[in-house]
Protein backbone atom coordinates (compact mmCIF):
# COMPACT_ATOMS: atom_id res chain seq x y z
CA UNK A 1 0.00 0.00 0.00
CA UNK A 2 1.38 3.49 -0.86
CA UNK A 3 -0.31 6.69 -0.75
CA UNK A 4 2.61 8.40 -2.86
CA UNK A 5 2.14 10.18 -6.38
CA UNK A 6 3.11 8.82 -9.37
CA UNK A 7 5.62 11.05 -10.66
CA UNK A 8 6.26 13.12 -12.72
CA UNK A 9 3.37 12.77 -15.27
CA UNK A 10 0.88 12.76 -12.45
CA UNK A 11 1.14 16.53 -12.10
CA UNK A 12 1.41 17.42 -15.58
CA UNK A 13 -2.46 16.25 -16.53
CA UNK A 14 -4.77 18.61 -15.45
CA UNK A 15 -7.28 15.82 -14.95
CA UNK A 16 -9.82 18.63 -13.99
CA UNK A 17 -13.53 16.64 -13.88
CA UNK A 18 -12.36 13.79 -11.69
CA UNK A 19 -10.17 15.47 -9.29
CA UNK A 20 -11.52 16.05 -5.97
CA UNK A 21 -9.40 15.11 -3.18
CA UNK A 22 -6.66 17.81 -1.74
CA UNK A 23 -3.87 18.22 -3.96
CA UNK A 24 -4.63 15.43 -6.51
CA UNK A 25 -3.59 13.11 -3.10
CA UNK A 26 -4.93 9.78 -3.31
CA UNK A 27 -8.28 8.92 -1.67
CA UNK A 28 -7.68 7.20 1.30
CA UNK A 29 -10.24 6.36 4.10
CA UNK A 30 -7.89 4.18 6.44
CA UNK A 31 -5.15 6.49 7.88
CA UNK A 32 -3.06 3.23 8.84
CA UNK A 33 0.12 3.46 6.84
CA UNK A 34 0.25 7.27 6.33
CA UNK A 35 2.54 9.75 7.83
CA UNK A 36 -0.03 12.59 7.18
CA UNK A 37 -3.75 12.15 6.91
CA UNK A 38 -6.11 14.97 5.44
CA UNK A 39 -9.30 15.31 7.23
CA UNK A 40 -12.31 17.52 6.00
CA UNK A 41 -14.63 18.93 9.20
CA UNK A 42 -17.64 20.40 6.86
CA UNK A 43 -18.53 22.11 10.39
CA UNK A 44 -19.71 25.55 10.84
CA UNK A 45 -22.50 25.30 13.87
CA UNK A 46 -20.30 27.39 15.63
CA UNK A 47 -20.07 30.47 13.44
CA UNK A 48 -21.62 33.94 14.90
CA UNK A 49 -21.81 35.83 12.06
CA UNK A 50 -21.38 35.04 8.06
CA UNK A 51 -21.92 31.20 8.22
CA UNK A 52 -20.29 28.93 4.91
CA UNK A 53 -17.46 27.66 6.02
CA UNK A 54 -18.71 24.01 6.03
CA UNK A 55 -17.94 24.44 2.55
CA UNK A 56 -14.51 24.86 3.12
CA UNK A 57 -13.00 21.24 2.59
CA UNK A 58 -15.05 21.05 -0.42
CA UNK A 59 -14.28 24.45 -2.15
CA UNK A 60 -10.15 24.00 -0.90
CA UNK A 61 -9.99 20.84 -2.67
CA UNK A 62 -10.89 21.80 -5.90
CA UNK A 63 -9.16 25.25 -5.50
CA UNK A 64 -6.15 22.95 -4.57
CA UNK A 65 -5.40 21.26 -8.20
CA UNK A 66 -2.92 23.63 -9.24
CA UNK A 67 -0.60 23.15 -6.58
CA UNK A 68 2.46 21.60 -7.55
CA UNK A 69 4.54 18.99 -5.64
CA UNK A 70 8.33 20.77 -5.28
CA UNK A 71 8.51 23.61 -2.93
CA UNK A 72 11.41 25.85 -3.94
CA UNK A 73 11.22 28.08 -0.93
CA UNK A 74 11.92 25.52 1.84
CA UNK A 75 13.50 23.10 -0.98
CA UNK A 76 11.27 19.96 0.03
CA UNK A 77 8.95 17.67 -2.00
CA UNK A 78 6.64 16.63 0.42
CA UNK A 79 4.72 13.83 -1.06
CA UNK A 80 7.92 12.30 -1.78
CA UNK A 81 8.90 12.38 1.63
CA UNK A 82 5.45 11.48 3.44
CA UNK A 83 2.93 9.10 2.88
CA UNK A 84 -0.13 11.88 2.37
CA UNK A 85 -3.80 10.63 1.81
CA UNK A 86 -7.14 12.52 1.54
CA UNK A 87 -9.15 10.86 4.14
CA UNK A 88 -12.37 12.40 3.29
CA UNK A 89 -14.41 14.42 5.74
CA UNK A 90 -15.68 13.72 9.19
CA UNK A 91 -19.32 13.19 9.55
CA UNK A 92 -20.58 16.16 11.51
CA UNK A 93 -23.90 16.34 12.98
CA UNK A 94 -24.55 19.87 11.71
CA UNK A 95 -27.59 20.37 14.50
CA UNK A 96 -25.32 19.59 17.75
CA UNK A 97 -22.25 21.13 18.37
CA UNK A 98 -21.19 18.60 21.17
CA UNK A 99 -22.38 15.33 19.01
CA UNK A 100 -19.72 16.68 16.16
CA UNK A 101 -17.08 17.37 18.92
CA UNK A 102 -17.37 13.50 19.74
CA UNK A 103 -17.21 12.39 15.66
CA UNK A 104 -14.11 14.90 14.80
CA UNK A 105 -12.04 13.70 18.56
CA UNK A 106 -12.97 10.09 17.44
CA UNK A 107 -11.79 10.33 13.75
CA UNK A 108 -8.68 12.60 14.91
CA UNK A 109 -7.86 9.71 17.86
CA UNK A 110 -8.07 7.29 14.80
CA UNK A 111 -5.47 9.01 12.64
CA UNK A 112 -3.37 9.34 15.66
CA UNK A 113 -3.59 5.95 16.48
CA UNK A 114 -2.57 4.98 13.35
CA UNK A 115 0.91 7.01 14.12
CA UNK A 116 0.11 9.55 11.32
CA UNK A 117 -0.59 13.57 11.55
CA UNK A 118 -3.67 14.71 11.46
CA UNK A 119 -4.34 17.95 9.15
CA UNK A 120 -7.68 18.96 9.65
CA UNK A 121 -9.44 21.25 7.06
CA UNK A 122 -12.36 23.13 8.35
CA UNK A 123 -14.94 24.21 9.56
CA UNK A 124 -15.34 26.92 11.34
CA UNK A 125 -12.57 27.31 14.07
CA UNK A 126 -15.32 25.86 17.19
CA UNK A 127 -13.74 22.43 15.99
CA UNK A 128 -10.19 23.02 16.78
CA UNK A 129 -11.11 22.57 20.80
CA UNK A 130 -11.90 18.69 19.53
CA UNK A 131 -8.96 18.18 17.70
CA UNK A 132 -7.02 19.50 20.38
CA UNK A 133 -9.29 17.06 23.07
CA UNK A 134 -7.74 13.86 21.13
CA UNK A 135 -3.71 15.50 20.72
CA UNK A 136 -3.96 15.92 23.62
CA UNK A 137 -4.94 12.49 25.00
CA UNK A 138 -2.45 11.78 22.71
CA UNK A 139 0.70 13.92 22.85
CA UNK A 140 -0.19 16.06 26.54
CA UNK A 141 -0.71 19.55 26.26
CA UNK A 142 1.13 21.13 23.70
CA UNK A 143 2.52 24.28 22.18
CA UNK A 144 0.80 26.45 20.07
CA UNK A 145 0.98 28.45 17.08
CA UNK A 146 -2.43 30.37 16.51
CA UNK A 147 -2.87 32.75 13.59
CA UNK A 148 -6.17 34.35 13.52
CA UNK A 149 -7.59 38.31 14.23
CA UNK A 150 -9.18 36.94 17.23
CA UNK A 151 -8.11 35.40 20.54
CA UNK A 152 -11.31 33.01 20.58
CA UNK A 153 -10.54 33.35 24.51
CA UNK A 154 -14.02 34.44 24.87
CA UNK A 155 -16.15 32.79 27.51
CA UNK A 156 -19.22 32.68 25.75
CA UNK A 157 -22.06 33.44 23.35
CA UNK A 158 -25.26 34.16 24.67
CA UNK A 159 -24.97 31.31 27.09
CA UNK A 160 -23.16 28.95 24.77
CA UNK A 161 -20.19 27.65 26.05
CA UNK A 162 -19.17 26.07 22.81
CA UNK A 163 -18.70 28.05 19.33
CA UNK A 164 -16.29 29.79 17.49
CA UNK A 165 -15.11 32.40 19.75
CA UNK A 166 -14.08 30.33 22.74
CA UNK A 167 -12.40 26.73 21.58
CA UNK A 168 -9.11 28.57 23.25
CA UNK A 169 -10.53 29.29 26.73
CA UNK A 170 -12.26 25.84 26.76
CA UNK A 171 -8.84 24.37 25.53
CA UNK A 172 -7.21 25.84 28.32
CA UNK A 173 -9.72 25.01 30.81
CA UNK A 174 -9.05 21.51 30.15
CA UNK A 175 -5.56 21.72 30.13
CA UNK A 176 -5.05 21.38 26.35
CA UNK A 177 -2.15 23.58 25.81
CA UNK A 178 0.57 25.40 27.56
CA UNK A 179 -0.36 29.18 27.54
CA UNK A 180 3.37 30.02 28.10
CA UNK A 181 4.19 28.29 25.17
CA UNK A 182 1.63 29.85 22.58
CA UNK A 183 2.14 32.43 20.35
CA UNK A 184 -1.24 34.00 18.66
CA UNK A 185 0.23 35.88 15.18
CA UNK A 186 -2.47 38.95 13.64
CA UNK A 187 -4.60 39.82 16.59
CA UNK A 188 -6.66 42.95 15.48
CA UNK A 189 -10.11 44.17 15.30
CA UNK A 190 -12.69 46.01 17.54
CA UNK A 191 -13.40 43.59 21.25
CA UNK A 192 -16.31 43.99 23.80
CA UNK A 193 -13.45 45.72 25.99
CA UNK A 194 -10.05 45.52 27.41
CA UNK A 195 -10.90 42.98 29.80
CA UNK A 196 -11.42 40.70 26.47
CA UNK A 197 -7.66 40.20 26.67
CA UNK A 198 -7.39 39.93 30.32
CA UNK A 199 -6.73 35.68 29.89
CA UNK A 200 -4.33 35.63 27.63
CA UNK A 201 -2.23 38.10 29.51
CA UNK A 202 -2.79 36.69 33.00
CA UNK A 203 -1.94 33.18 31.57
CA UNK A 204 1.24 34.25 29.45
CA UNK A 205 0.45 33.70 26.17
CA UNK A 206 1.99 35.47 23.75
CA UNK A 207 0.17 38.01 21.28
CA UNK A 208 1.45 39.23 18.20
CA UNK A 209 -0.90 41.67 16.99
CA UNK A 210 -1.17 42.41 13.34
CA UNK A 211 0.21 46.38 13.78
CA UNK A 212 3.42 45.16 15.30
CA UNK A 213 3.94 42.48 12.50
CA UNK A 214 3.26 45.73 9.98
CA UNK A 215 5.01 47.84 11.85
CA UNK A 216 8.38 45.95 13.00
CA UNK A 217 8.79 43.05 10.22
CA UNK A 218 7.75 39.32 10.07
CA UNK A 219 11.36 38.74 11.43
CA UNK A 220 10.17 40.18 14.58
CA UNK A 221 7.48 38.54 14.87
CA UNK A 222 9.37 34.67 14.40
CA UNK A 223 11.69 35.96 17.03
CA UNK A 224 8.50 35.29 19.08
CA UNK A 225 8.68 31.97 18.45
CA UNK A 226 11.10 30.78 21.41
CA UNK A 227 8.88 29.60 23.69
CA UNK A 228 7.04 27.23 21.87
CA UNK A 229 10.57 25.70 20.21
CA UNK A 230 11.24 22.24 21.76
CA UNK A 231 7.44 20.99 22.21
CA UNK A 232 5.16 19.33 20.53
CA UNK A 233 3.40 22.00 18.25
CA UNK A 234 -0.46 22.17 17.34
CA UNK A 235 -0.83 24.87 14.66
CA UNK A 236 -4.39 26.24 14.39
CA UNK A 237 -4.33 28.70 11.41
CA UNK A 238 -7.33 30.57 10.84
CA UNK A 239 -7.84 32.49 7.83
CA UNK A 240 -9.16 35.53 8.60
CA UNK A 241 -5.81 36.12 9.89
CA UNK A 242 -5.34 37.21 6.40
CA UNK A 243 -6.34 40.67 5.53
CA UNK A 244 -9.88 40.50 3.85
CA UNK A 245 -8.37 42.12 0.78
CA UNK A 246 -6.58 38.66 0.45
CA UNK A 247 -9.22 36.40 2.34
CA UNK A 248 -12.47 37.83 1.64
CA UNK A 249 -14.62 34.63 2.31
CA UNK A 250 -14.48 33.93 5.55
CA UNK A 251 -17.27 34.48 8.70
CA UNK A 252 -15.99 37.22 10.70
CA UNK A 253 -13.85 38.91 8.65
CA UNK A 254 -11.27 42.02 10.48
CA UNK A 255 -9.59 44.75 8.03
CA UNK A 256 -5.90 45.11 8.71
CA UNK A 257 -4.31 41.98 8.51
CA UNK A 258 -1.36 40.02 6.92
CA UNK A 259 -1.47 39.64 2.85
CA UNK A 260 -0.74 36.61 1.28
CA UNK A 261 3.31 37.29 1.11
CA UNK A 262 3.36 37.98 4.83
CA UNK A 263 1.37 34.89 5.95
CA UNK A 264 3.58 32.46 3.37
CA UNK A 265 6.66 34.01 5.12
CA UNK A 266 5.36 33.46 8.71
CA UNK A 267 4.72 30.18 7.75
CA UNK A 268 8.25 29.15 6.47
CA UNK A 269 9.67 30.95 9.31
CA UNK A 270 7.80 27.46 11.93
CA UNK A 271 10.79 25.99 10.19
CA UNK A 272 12.05 23.37 12.52
CA UNK A 273 8.90 23.47 15.07
CA UNK A 274 7.97 19.68 15.49
CA UNK A 275 4.62 20.44 14.41
CA UNK A 276 2.33 17.16 15.92
CA UNK A 277 -1.28 18.74 13.84
CA UNK A 278 -2.71 21.41 12.45
CA UNK A 279 -6.41 22.98 11.57
CA UNK A 280 -6.88 25.28 8.39
CA UNK A 281 -10.14 27.12 9.23
CA UNK A 282 -12.62 30.00 8.60
CA UNK A 283 -13.17 29.43 4.90
CA UNK A 284 -16.50 30.53 3.96
CA UNK A 285 -17.00 29.64 0.04
CA UNK A 286 -20.31 31.28 -0.57
CA UNK A 287 -18.39 34.70 0.82
CA UNK A 288 -15.36 33.81 -1.91
CA UNK A 289 -14.73 35.78 -4.86
CA UNK A 290 -13.23 33.58 -7.47
CA UNK A 291 -11.96 31.14 -5.18
CA UNK A 292 -8.99 33.22 -3.83
CA UNK A 293 -9.76 32.50 -0.29
CA UNK A 294 -9.65 28.73 -0.83
CA UNK A 295 -6.65 28.93 -3.05
CA UNK A 296 -4.85 30.50 -0.08
CA UNK A 297 -6.08 28.08 2.19
CA UNK A 298 -4.94 25.20 -0.10
CA UNK A 299 -1.37 26.98 -0.39
CA UNK A 300 -1.23 27.55 3.77
CA UNK A 301 -2.21 23.62 3.50
CA UNK A 302 0.78 22.75 0.88
CA UNK A 303 3.13 25.11 3.66
CA UNK A 304 2.02 23.33 6.53
CA UNK A 305 2.56 19.80 4.67
CA UNK A 306 6.33 20.78 3.44
CA UNK A 307 7.24 22.03 7.01
CA UNK A 308 6.53 18.63 8.59
CA UNK A 309 8.11 16.88 5.70
CA UNK A 310 11.39 18.82 6.42
CA UNK A 311 13.77 16.49 7.90
CA UNK A 312 12.33 13.60 6.60
CA UNK A 313 14.55 11.05 4.31
MN1 LIG B 1 -10.63 31.98 14.95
Amino acid sequence: MSARFEPPNAFRSPRYAQLSTFMRLPYQKDPRGLDVAILGIPFDGGVSFRPGARFGPKEIRSNSLLIRPYHPVLRTSPFSRLRVADCGDVDPNPLDIVDTYGRIETAVGEVLAAGAIPACVGGDHSISLAILRAVARRHGAVALVHFDSHQDMWEEYFGNRYFHGTPFRRALEEGLYQPKATVQFGIRGPVYGEGDFELGETQGVTVVRAEEIHRQGVAAALSRLDVVRGRKVYVSFDIDSVDPAFAPGTGTPEVGGLSSAQTLELLRGLAGLDIVAFDIVEVSPPYDQSGITAMLAANVLFELLSLISLGRP
